[in-house]
């Protein structure tokens, strides 16, 4: 079914047919929209901005590029086509029909995993809200409200399934979503890494190529749930997601590249010099990357959890890739490797696999990182200079599970607290390197115009020239 764009709400749910719900929806509409005017990026609501949307939810109905005002942007409700002869493919249900309705013992933990999901997406909004203030160019700027609009219909498609299936519990769940708020002391954000600030365009990408990136793995998993309306909407977000992942990779990509440049124009891998051209060193990227990394593996939760095997068991949450194992697809009898300290250093133990999923998960997604951190390495090496970008060990710096509160350093080593404190300032991006960073970031908005800090990009937006109007001011 297609996109209806004539509803107040554009949908391909035929939400026209279910009264109550539509009228849940658009009784939530204008809070949505107060939300955004209040939390959304500053400064942007008159722009005019080269957006996307989707016009169908076949991969083919992406290609749709038009000015938009941000508080017009078409958010709505979108699921992949149904599958009518979808089973679940794991844990206690295994090959019955998928639920099109929400089991009732299975309700709240359900909740919980919506919430939680749905959660990240304004949150992350809120984190990048004073971005655009200090955009490095217009196609920038641009990627910004892209990733914004979509984090607000990531969002939606949460708000839909709780109003939808969970009565007044989801009705009330769907206004919290939107009066915590990260950072917020009294009325935090659920998980750590959607409290952290995200202050400069470096901590930008690093964001969007990281932590966009769990975002991948647990839709994912949840694209397996035996809760068919949940892996629908999850299937359709991630088609999203892929570009979030893209400025992410290419962002950090072009700060390199520019580094790089100047690094070779200027014979130096002097980091003071560098500084002083207008340029992030090298050392001050993998700081930034340590951060970023080590945040957001905390993300997929305790490496041994009771709850990662109940969401399993009961068929709520998949594995990522959950059809290509050989295996029953049960995981009672089955171990997974787990890291221990043991005598003062790290050791791989087993723990129970149906309880490690949350570490398996991690595992398929530090895999999956490494990979772009080898592109970004090659970009440092087609420029000669020998310096390698490297992905720290995953007990540094935990603040979750057994390896939090460990003293580990980047190569995995437990280190005393004297040394860490010593060396924390060269593994992680330190309140300096932050300042120096923010001392770059100036606003850049004239069409065609870049940051000295950061190189053009190679592909512009829907094959538009470098130099296109990617966001009006009006
Ligand atoms: N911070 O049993 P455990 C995205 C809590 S990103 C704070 O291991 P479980 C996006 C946990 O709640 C993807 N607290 O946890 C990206 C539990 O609390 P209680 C987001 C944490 O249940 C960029 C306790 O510690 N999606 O989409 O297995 C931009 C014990 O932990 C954290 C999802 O996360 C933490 N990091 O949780 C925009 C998918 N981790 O019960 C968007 C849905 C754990 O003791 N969520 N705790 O009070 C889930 O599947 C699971 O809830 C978790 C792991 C993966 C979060």
């Amino acid at each position: 079914m297609n996109i209806t764009y004539a509803d107040k709400i554009p949908n391909n749910v035929d939400l026209g047919s279910d009264r109550v719900l539509q009228r849940a929806l658009e009784h939530w509409q204008p809070e949505f929209l107060k939300w955004w005017t209040d939390m959304g990026p500053e400064g942007s609501h008159t722009a005019d901005v080269y957006l996307r949307t989707a016009v169908s939810v076949h991969p083919s109905g992406w290609a749709h590029f038009d000015y938009v005002k941000m508080p017009d942007y078409r958010w709505g409700i979108f699921l992949s086509p149904a599958d009518g002869e979808r089973r679940i493919n794991f844990g206690d249900h295994k090959g019955e029909p998928v639920w099109q309705d929400v089991p009732g013992e299975h309700r709240a933990n359900l909740r919980r995993i919506i919430v939680t999901q749905g959660d990240t997406e304004p949150a992350s909004v809120e984190q990048q809200r004073h971005l655009g203030l200090t955009c490095p160019s217009l196609y920038d700027l641009r990627n910004l409200f892209q990733v914004n609009v979509e984090e607000g219909r990531h969002l939606w498609a949460m708000v839909y399934l709780l109003q939808r299936y969970f009565g007044r519990d989801g009705r009330e769940e769907a206004e919290a979503l939107l009066q915590r708020r990260s950072g917020d002391q009294d009325n935090p954000r659920i998980l750590g890494a959607f409290n952290e600030k995200t202050p400069d365009w470096l901590a930008f990408f690093m964001f969007t190529y990281f932590t966009d990136r769990d975002g991948k793995f647990q839709l994912l998993a949840l694209a397996e749930s035996g809760f068919d309306p949940l892996a629908r909407t999850t299937r359709f977000m991630l088609m999203e997601e892929a570009h979030h992942m893209y400025v992410g990779e290419s962002g950090v990509g072009r700060v390199i590249h520019r580094t790089c440049e100047v690094m070779a124009q200027h014979k130096t891998d002097d980091p003071a010099r560098l500084r002083a051209l207008g340029v992030i060193d090298l050392p001050t990227i993998q700081r930034y990357l340590n951060f970023h990394f080590s945040v957001t593996i905390d993300l997929f939760g305790a490496d041994v959890s009771s709850n990662a095997a109940t969401f399993y068991s009961s068929g709520l949450k998949g594995r990522y890739g959950e059809t290509t194992f050989g295996d029953d697809h049960l995981l009672r009898d089955a171990l997974y490797p787990v890291l221990q300290v043991i005598d003062g250093h790290l050791e791989t133990g087993e723990a129970p696999a149906l309880n490690a999923l949350n570490e398996k998960l991690r595992d398929d997604y530090i895999k999956d990182s490494v990979a772009g951190v080898g592109r970004w390495n090659r970009i440092i090496r087609k420029s000669g200079i020998p310096f390698e970008l490297t992905v720290p060990h995953k007990a540094f710096n935990r603040k979750i599970g057994p390896l939090a509160g460990l003293k580990i350093a980047p190569d995995g080593r437990v280190v005393s607290a004297a040394e860490w404190a010593l060396k924390q300032r060269e593994w992680l991006a330190t309140d300096e390197d932050r300042a120096f960073v923010a001392s770059l970031m100036g606003r850049v908005a004239a069409p065609g115009a870049y940051a000295n800090w950061v190189s053009p990009p190679t592909l512009a937006i829907n094959k538009q020239p470098n130099d296109f109007e990617f966001v009006r001011f009006n």
